[in-house]
């Protein structure tokens, strides 16, 4: 069975496109796993205590993993591209790679590592613009609410300014 995610990406340490193209690259090359639609990409001011302003955008896959199976996978791809993960590690430590699952099908799943969909979506634009613009009228699972009307009603005033897109 083909299941559709939508995967929040953030790097907010080093060359943050690179990081940000080749985790692209990497979930290309997961088994079982294609890259569907892919969102611009945004730099945004960051939440919680990191000083380094994050890029940040959406992807949209389709795989035949289940969300644990994904999950593992997408670890796998953080800990290969260098983030580092100690017990000192603070929660939102800076990382050159973050790859969250934000939505999985209409599933809803709350597990102690897997919490889907991600429970911080309605309150981040950094996640709620470029996931507009690959799923506008997608309705959130639990609020029963699109992902418009989501960011109509965003209270976040953090920044998130469009980057243009680059000239390879
Ligand atoms: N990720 C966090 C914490 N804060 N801020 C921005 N702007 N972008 C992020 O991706 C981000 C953040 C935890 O994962
Ligand atoms: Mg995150
Ligand atoms: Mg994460």
């Amino acid at each position: 069975m083909v299941h559709r995610v939508h995967i929040g990406i953030g790097s907010n340490l080093g060359n943050r496109r690179a990081h940000y193209q080749k985790a692209l690259e990497l979930i290309a090359a997961l088994p079982k796993t294609r890259i569907i639609k892919r969102s611009s990409l945004y730099e945004s001011e960051p939440h919680g205590d990191a000083k380094n302003w994050y890029v940040n955008g959406v992807i949209e896959i389709e795989t035949e993993f289940l969300p644990d199976k994904l999950l593992q996978r997408l670890q796998a791809i953080e800990q290969a591209m260098g983030r580092k993960k100690t017990p000192q590690t603070k929660k939102w430590a800076s990382r050159k790679i973050d790859l969250d699952i934000l939505l999985f099908e209409n599933q809803t799943l709350d597990t102690r590592t897997l919490k889907i969909p991600h429970p911080e979506i309605q309150h981040r634009r950094f996640v709620l613009v470029p996931l507009s613009e690959l799923a506008p009228h997608l309705t959130h699972p639990r609020l029963g609410v699109t992902i418009v009307e989501l960011l109509a009603h965003l209270k976040d005033n953090k920044r998130v300014m469009l980057l243009p897109p680059h000239a390879e």
